[in-house]
C-alpha cells in the first residue's frame, strides 16, 4: 500500500508535556513518525509520497473558524505577551462560568484547550497543517480508487473537536478526511477508532449525523483519558442516533477480549455499508505502552489488520497515537501488512 508522509511533522517538537506534576519531554515526539516511516521502508510496504496542499477549506468544513485562527496565531501571541516557556493552558471556563473567548492569549488557551498536557510550541501550527494534508491526500487516493492507503499523520488528531485542542491533537485529521470524502460525493463513511484512547473529538464532530458512523474501542473513561467522554451509552443524537458506537474496556484487557469487541464493531460497519472506512490507527493498545493499559502483543497487530481487511472496503489508515518508541514502527506496520495479507 502507498504511504503519505511529510517531513514537516518535525516542526512539531514541543519540549514540554505536563505529566505527573512535572514538565517532561513529550511522549508524542518526532521520533515516533521517523521510526514508523523507517519501518515502512525496510518492510517495503510500498511507495512513500509527499502530500498535496489542500489549503484551509477542508479544515473549515469541520473546525470552527475562530479556533483555526487561534491555532495559527497562538504561538506568536504567547511569545508577544512576554512568556518564555511553551504555551500551556492553565485556566478554563469551568461550570457556571462564561463560555466566551477572552482577548488575552492566556485565557484563549484555556478556552480552546480540553487538557493542559499539550503545549503549543513554535512550528506546531505548520506541522498540524501538514498532518491534515497527509490525511486529505490519502483520502484523494481513496477517491481515485486505491484499495488502501496509509496516512502517516503527525501530530495526531482524534481528540481535537471543532473548537478544542488537546490530547496531543490540534486538527482532527480523520474527521477532515471523512468530511472531504463526503464533499467529493461519498454517501457514507465509517470511522473505526482503534487507538487506546477514546476518539472524543471525532465522536463529537459527527454525533448528530448518520452519514458518518463512528465506532471506537478504548480504555474505559472511568480509568483513563479523555475521562469525560467515551461511555457505551453515547449512541448518537437526532439523525445520528445509532451511528455512534463505543466499546470501553477495563485495565489489562488482553487481545482475546479486545478482538471480540472488534468483531462486533466490524459487523456494525459491515451492516452500515460505507463507501470507505477510515481507521484511526493508534498503536498505544500495545502491552508496553507507557501511558496505556491494554495488553496487545506485536503479533496481535498483524492479526487485527487482517480482520479489518475482511470488511472488503476501501480503507484509509490515519495515524493517531502509540508511545512505546522501540516498537511503534513494528506495531504500526504489522497492522498494514496484516491488512495486505488478505
Ligand atoms: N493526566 C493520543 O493517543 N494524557 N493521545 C493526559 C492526563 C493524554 C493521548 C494525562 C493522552 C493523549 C492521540
Ligand atoms: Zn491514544
Amino acid at each position: 500500500m502507498r504511504t503519505v508522509y511529510s517531513e514537516r511533522h518535525k516542526l512539531r517538537d514541543a519540549q514540554t508535556e505536563l505529566y505527573g506534576g512535572q514538565l517532561v519531554y513529550p511522549f508524542e515526539r518526532p521520533s515516533r513518525a521517523e521510526l514508523i516511516i523507517d519501518r515502512v521502508r525496510t518492510q517495503r510496504l510500498g511507495e512513500v509520497v509527499a502530500p498535496d496542499d489542500f489549503g484551509l477549506e477542508p479544515v473549515l468544513r469541520v473546525h470552527d473558524r475562530d479556533f483555526v485562527k487561534f491555532l495559527e496565531t497562538a504561538w506568536d501571541e504567547w511569545s508577544a505577551a512576554g512568556f518564555e516557556g511553551e504555551a500551556i493552558a492553565t485556566c478554563w471556563p469551568a461550570r457556571r462560568m462564561v463560555q466566551k473567548p477572552p482577548n488575552h492569549i492566556d485565557g484563549k488557551l484555556g478556552y480552546y484547550a480540553l487538557a493542559a498536557e499539550t503545549s503549543i510550541s513554535p512550528g506546531t501550527w505548520e506541522a498540524a497543517i501538514a498532518s491534515k494534508d497527509v490525511a486529505v491526500t490519502g483520502a484523494k487516493f481513496i477517491q481515485d480508487g486505491a484499495g488502501c492507503v496509509f496516512a502517516l499523520c503527525r501530530p495526531p488528531g482524534h481528540h481535537a473537536t471543532s473548537d478544542l485542542f488537546g490530547g496531543y491533537c490540534f486538527l482532527n485529521n480523520a474527521g477532515i478526511a471523512a468530511q472531504w470524502l463526503l464533499d467529493q460525493g461519498a454517501g457514507r463513511i465509517a470511522i473505526l477508532d482503534v487507538d487506546f484512547h477514546h476518539g472524543n473529538g471525532t465522536q463529537d464532530l459527527f454525533y448528530d449525523r448518520d452519514d458518518v458512523l463512528f465506532v471506537s474501542l478504548h480504555g474505559m473513561p472511568e480509568e483513563t483519558f479523555p475521562y469525560f467522554l467515551g461511555y457505551a451509552n453515547e449512541t448518537g443524537a437526532g439523525a445520528g442516533e445509532g451511528y455512534n458506537v463505543n466499546y470501553p474496556m477495563p485495565p489489562n484487557t488482553p487481545f482475546d477480549i479486545w478482538r471480540e469487541a472488534l468483531v462486533v464493531a466490524l459487523e456494525r460497519i459491515h451492516s452500515y455499508g460505507p463507501d470507505a472506512v477510515i481507521v484511526s490507527l493508534g498503536v498505544d493498545t500495545f502491552e508496553l505502552d507507557p501511558i496505556s493499559f491494554f495488553k496487545l502483543t506485536s503479533d496481535d497487530f498483524t492479526t487485527f489488520g487482517a480482520m479489518i481487511a475482511g470488511l472488503g472496503r476501501q480503507t484509509l489508515f490515519v495515524m493517531e497515537g502509540g508511545y512505546a518508541i522501540d516498537e511503534v514502527g513494528i506495531n504500526t506496520v504489522n497492522v498494514l501488512v496484516g491488512f495486505e495479507s488478505i
